[in-house]
């Protein structure tokens, strides 16, 4: 059993040192910086500012721990931020990086794209990664109440084609302000538990 309602924040970690050895079922969270990760967090949790909501892309390298009680949600870092320094990069790769090496408790990776645009290179490359490493994990996509029914419907048929090669990968429309999609994910979420 997972309790969305009784999540409390743990910790924001810039090493990894500083993780918590109790092998918690991690569910991690990954996406381009801004495409809606803290906010879709909240919405999973029911929470109105659990995880902190930027008009701005962030700039912080950090890994945002929440803990459920019997198991953990893992904000990692947003990337593709194109005003961060190559010493911040280097710090989010060494940081991110390190992470799917060490841990043994991911049970899956929500890795969200926004549903407006093709996944960018690094979306992709992220995509690839978890695909080749056989890391389990559903693609949310983000913001499809921006889209109206028309272009809704496009994009549908678009990100299909777009993550074709990841087989039998599941993905979801979905709005942390309509709250379409939301359940699936949580469904997802329980499944993978
Ligand atoms: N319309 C709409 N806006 C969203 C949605 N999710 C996030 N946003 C907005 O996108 C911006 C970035 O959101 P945030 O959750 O901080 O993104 P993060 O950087 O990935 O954690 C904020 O202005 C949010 O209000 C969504 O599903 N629909
Ligand atoms: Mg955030």
């Amino acid at each position: 059993m997972i309790n969305f309602n009784n999540a409390d924040f743990e910790k924001s970690i810039g090493n990894l040192s500083q993780m918590t050895d109790d092998k918690l079922p991690e569910i991690v969270f990954s996406g381009r910086s801004n495409v809606g990760k803290s906010s879709l967090i909240n919405k999973i949790l029911n929470r109105k500012s659990l995880a902190r909501v930027s008009s701005k892309p962030g700039k912080t390298v950090n890994i945002n721990l929440y803990n459920l009680k019997n198991i953990r949600f893992v904000d990692l870092p947003g990337y593709g931020y194109a005003k961060v320094s190559f010493d911040e990069k280097k710090r989010w790769s060494n940081l991110v990086e390190g992470y799917f090496r060490e841990s043994e408790n991911i049970r899956l990776v929500v890795q969200i794209v926004d549903m407006r645009h093709t996944p960018s290179a690094q979306d992709f490359q992220m995509l690839d990664f978890l695909y080749s490493k056989k890391i389990p994990f559903i693609v949310a996509a983000s913001k499809c109440d921006k889209l109206n029914k028309t272009q809704k419907d496009i994009r549908t048929g678009e990100l299909s084609d777009e993550l074709s090669e990841y087989k039998n990968i599941n993905w979801i429309a979905c709005s942390s302000v309509t709250g379409e999609g939301i359940n699936t994910i949580k469904s997802l979420i329980v499944e993978s538990i």
